[in-house]
């Protein structure tokens, strides 16, 4: 089935948050942020952007009726700067005027007196200095030091990864609207309308049943929304609650690229020892993460980064610490993958080290350790239906692994300037929240008098193509043609209390609850049906829209049957409910079964740098992945592209600077490079794994918008075999991404 949006949004017909049209009297708003990375505000005169015609009001902190306070895992982070600043960009106050033209003058003659302390913007001072957003967390498997003295090979090193700009192409922005008996309604461009809503009635002081919050779609989240889209509804929500009259804000680029966090970069050691005949026995890390200056979901971030320490492998002997460091640039998020690309990017590291220190090809000492059925995760949790080595195995049989090696160093024989390099990254992702109070889902279906379907649930469409696979879903379970379903916008009034739409798990969560409503519904039908055939229920089945009793055609058809059990008065709407079983963690022993199961796969990835100009070209990137039963290909290699592009970007060409001060100088478009056409892999392959499914993911398809993000770690490993060919005596002293061409070509001629 094709996208459901894919009309619209080529017609420019799809409705984003901007092209809401807004009602008569709407204010808009725009945000002074802190000039300082760190410092203590003395005073704020707003006197004379007050006074600017068409200014309707200025808010600051002191204007917050309930509590001045956002944090979603620790009430760390004011909604509005009081006393202290801890980023440049950090909301100081809010400037509310009949056009946003007047909002921004307004902003210019705001007077802030502060007081500038010096900022820490460097991780390891932040380390060194005991600045953490919480306590640090150690995940173990075996005996590391006893492991030491059985391995035949130690090595030693450092690894960073830079931070990434979600450069959605929606900026963040919300619309908040009084009604009737003191009840605001925000639009919001959100993955996570309760907690949009349950943090605007916690600033306002006010129940949540007092807010609602609705979205009908976002131009792209990729996690920058899951946490961060919170703050500009709560901006509006006050507004609009203390003016009573509508207010919208819409971030310009460069103000959300300063305002806003990013993914966690990291720096880290490891350590890992291999037997002689290529076994990891032991792997030791200590991760740094830089979160900003609030915790935001950086906790569970570092959380994940432990979870994925181990990658796609087994490894007997693990200790792993992550550290997350409090630094003064704006509070980092979630962003793909969720902190478990930079926790599998430290392992690589130590298997390509390992690799050239040996003499070997990182990929036999990745082949040797991948995951078999029933191993153990650092967390406790045994690998169930592990796929590692079928994904391997197929990818090397369709894309013949030793052969392209082979023509990769014949050609580094035979060409001077130009080099290759291959690598594979193999990939196990685990899919749940790890916070498991966390998955669980919603849905409400009605289903009129005419026989049309309407679809509400809690899942979030940000381009992923979620509602999709939900009216594939109802579609499925009512044995209806998918064009009788709408799904609605999602909104907290018609299914509450969401979790926001992430971890991939939006589709499993939601489709599930959708299954759940829908048997609901189909269970009073076959009821109807049984009623007015006079024939036991057992024996009906809906197909195709129709009424099948003993498999055979009856008279009635759907739309027949939904006049029939309205006249009968049965109940046509149906709340669907889903919490994923069997799954928990203890973390005061840091073990548990925290997923419902782990999306696998494997991607070989060949580069040819130039290596007069340190410049590269992706060639290929050749992908096996384990989709299980795919509900929609079309969708789901959509996902796989886009994520496998992301991770490149990430790895290659994406770099945030920030200068001593905190200020961001990476802070446009023209300044940041994100991956475009030309950054693209010249070819892209992906085979899906033929595999069964596990039952937790909706229909057997499993959960696919993360888990490729991290095929573009081979990236990074291809370039540095590429720069090895030619420079043999390369020795990084830490393995540092994003591998730019300026890195590529320092490292050609170190
Ligand atoms: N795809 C598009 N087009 N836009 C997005 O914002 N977000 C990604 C991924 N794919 C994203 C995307 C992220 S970070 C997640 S967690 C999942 O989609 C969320 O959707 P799902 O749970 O329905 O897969
Ligand atoms: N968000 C979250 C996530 O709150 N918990 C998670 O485990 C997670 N994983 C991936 C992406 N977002
Ligand atoms: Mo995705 S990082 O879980 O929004």
């Amino acid at each position: 089935m094709q996208n459901i949006d894919s009309i619209s949004h080529v017609r420019g017909q799809s409705v984003y948050l901007d092209d809401i049209p807004v009602k008569e009297g709407t204010l808009y708003a725009v945000v002074l942020g802190s000039p300082v990375a760190h410092g203590r505000l003395i005073s704020l005169d707003t006197a004379d952007a007050a006074a600017l015609p068409g200014v309707a009001r200025i808010f600051t902190a002191a204007d917050i009726p309930g509590d001045n306070q956002i944090g979603g895992i620790f009430p760390d982070e004011p909604l509005l700067a009081e006393g202290e600043l801890h980023f440049q960009g950090q909301p100081v106050c809010l400037i509310v005027a009949q056009d946003e033209l007047t909002a921004r003058r307004a902003r210019k003659l705001i007077r802030l007196e502060y007081e500038t302390l010096p900022p820490v913007i460097d991780v390891e001072e932040a380390w060194r200095k005991q600045q953490f957003l919480s306590p640090p967390r150690t995940f173990r498997l075996g005996d590391v030091e006893q492991a030491w003295a059985q391995c035949a090979h130690i090595t030693e090193g450092r690894a960073a990864t830079g931070g990434q700009e979600h450069v959605y192409i929606e900026t963040q922005g919300a619309y908040a609207c009084p009604e009737e008996g003191g009840r605001i309604k925000i639009y919001s461009s959100t993955q996570g309308p309760t907690a949009a809503q349950r943090t605007a009635a916690r600033v306002l002081g006010l129940p949540m049943q007092y807010i609602g919050v609705e979205v009908t779609r976002l131009g792209g989240g990729f996690g920058g929304k899951e946490d961060q889209a919170t703050p500009w509804a709560c901006m509006v929500a006050l507004a609009a609650h203390l003016l009573q009259r509508p207010v919208k804000i819409s971030l310009h680029r460069a103000d959300d690229m300063r305002m806003t966090g990013k993914r966690n970069p990291y720096r880290s050691r490891f350590r890992i020892g291999l037997s002689d005949d290529l076994q990891i026995l032991a792997f030791e890390a200590e991760y740094l993460q830089e979160g900003g200056a609030a915790a935001d979901l950086s906790p569970a971030i570092l959380e994940r980064t432990l979870f994925h320490a181990t990658n796609s492998y087994f490894i007997p002997n693990v200790q792993a610490t992550a550290y997350s460091c409090r630094t003064n640039v704006p509070p980092n998020t979630a962003f793909r993958g969720f902190g478990g690309p930079q926790g599998m990017f430290v392992l690589e590291a130590a298997i390509a080290k390992a690799a050239w220190e040996l003499g070997v090809p990182a990929h036999r000492i990745q082949q040797k350790n991948l995951l078999r059925e029933n191993d153990e995760f650092p967390y406790g949790q045994r690998a169930e239906h592990a796929r590692a080595r079928d994904c391997w195995t197929a990818a090397d049989a369709a894309y013949r692994l030793e052969e392209k090696a082979q023509a990769v160093e014949t050609f580094n024989k035979t060409n001077e300037l130009h080099k290759k390099g291959l690598a594979v990254m193999p990939v196990c992702f685990g899919i749940s929240f790890t916070n498991t109070m966390m998955n669980q889902a919603g849905a409400l279906v009605h289903i009129y008098q005419d026989g049309s379907i309407g679809l509400s649930s809690a899942a979030v469409e940000m381009g992923q193509g979620v509602n999709t696979k939900l009216v594939q879903a109802a579609a499925h379970a009512l044995a209806v043609n998918p064009a009788r379903i709408r799904v609605e916008p999602t909104d907290t009034t018609r299914v509450a209390n969401t979790s926001p739409t992430a971890a991939s798990a939006g589709a499993d969560l939601n489709g599930q609850a959708v299954l759940n409503a829908c048997e609901q519904l189909l269970e009073r039908l076959r009821h109807t049906a049984a009623g007015l055939l006079q024939v036991p229920p057992d024996a009906i089945t809906l197909h195709d829209e129709q009424v099948l009793y003993d498999g055979k055609n009856t008279e009635y058809d759907w739309n027949k049957l939904i006049v029939e059990a309205f006249r009968r008065r049965v109940n046509l709407s149906a709340q669907g409910y889903y919490a994923t079983p069997g799954i928990y963690f203890d973390k005061q022993k840091e073990k548990g079964r925290p997923f419902a199961y782990h999306t696998y796969g494997t991607a070989i990835v060949t580069v040819t740098v130039d290596c007069i100009r340190g410049i590269y070209a992706i060639d290929a990137v050749d992908i096996v992945h384990d989709f299980g039963n795919s509900i929609n290909p079309l969708v789901d290699r959509g996902q796989v592209e886009g994520a496998l592009i992301q991770g490149i970007g990430w790895m290659t060409l994406e770099e945030l600077l920030y200068n001593p001060e905190g200020r961001l100088l990476s802070n446009s478009l023209s300044a940041y490079k994100a991956p475009d056409l030309h950054a693209s892999p010249k070819r892209v392959n992906c085979i899906p794994l033929e595999t069964e499914g596990p039952p937790t993911a909706i229909l057997r398809s499993k959960a696919v918008g993360e888990p490729p993000l991290m095929y573009g770690i081979g990236a990074f490993f291809a370039i540095q075999n590429a720069v090895r060919a030619f420079n043999p005596a390369y020795r990084p002293e830490m393995q540092a991404a994003p591998f730019t061409p300026e890195r590529v070509l320092m490292a050609l001629y170190q």
